[in-house]
């Protein structure tokens, strides 16, 4: 009898601290899960900090969108954000260079529209010329494709997928280009804006 409670007593106390050591989920964005079937290499040491960082030459940013970075928002999010839940802002003027990765089978797609127009099910041209993956609205899968432009009109827009329904679904991060902001910054859910180095 003694040992048995023992025996109960040692496996509580080695359950306890893992279960007080899973951290909590930040609002808005699922760190746990990740999504079936993907081609992980195409994604591999890429992080939500990709979403933007400083270009090759100076006026310009690199930005790297993963879409299925997780499971959050049943895959439809770029780098685990969604909901416009990631804010990118960039000086107006700012050359943006942007890398497309969808390592999912599901089709998905990266184009710059007006921030209303993320409530449409789907939007035929990009906000700035040559602001989309080829073919946004079928969409692409397995694969990684790359584009060019330049924010050359302060406002807030989107960087949505293009596929009908995912926008309006969640599957944007925010873009903002500023006639004030004199660097870009990245702000990822709660947390505050951060300069880009
Ligand atoms: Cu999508």
């Amino acid at each position: 009898m003694r040992s048995l409670l023992t025996c109960l007593l040692l496996a509580t106390s080695a359950a306890l601290p893992a279960i007080a050591q899973t951290p909590a989920p930040a609002p808005g964005h699922d760190h746990g899960a990740e999504m079936p079937g993907l081609k992980k290499e195409l994604f591999a040491g890429i992080t939500p900090e990709d979403l933007l960082k400083p270009g090759s030459e100076p006026g310009s940013v690199k930005v790297t969108l993963v879409a299925t970075f997780n499971a959050a928002n049943y895959g439809m999010n770029f780098n685990g954000y969604s909901h416009g839940k990631a804010i990118l802002t960039v000086p107006v003027g700012t050359k943006v260079h942007v890398t497309f990765i969808n390592p999912s089978p599901v089709p998905h797609s990266a184009i710059v529209i007006d921030k209303p127009d993320t409530k449409k099910l789907q939007v035929a041209e990009p906000w700035f010329p040559g602001a989309a993956t080829p073919k946004h609205l079928t969409g692409q899968t397995m694969g990684k494709s790359e584009f060019s432009f330049t924010a050359d009109e302060a406002g807030e827009y989107a960087l949505a997928c293009g596929f009908p329904s995912h926008a309006v679904a969640g599957h944007w991060v925010a873009l903002n280009v500023s006639a004030t902001a004199k660097v870009p910054t990245l702000q990822l859910g709660e947390l505050p804006a951060k300069e880009v180095k």
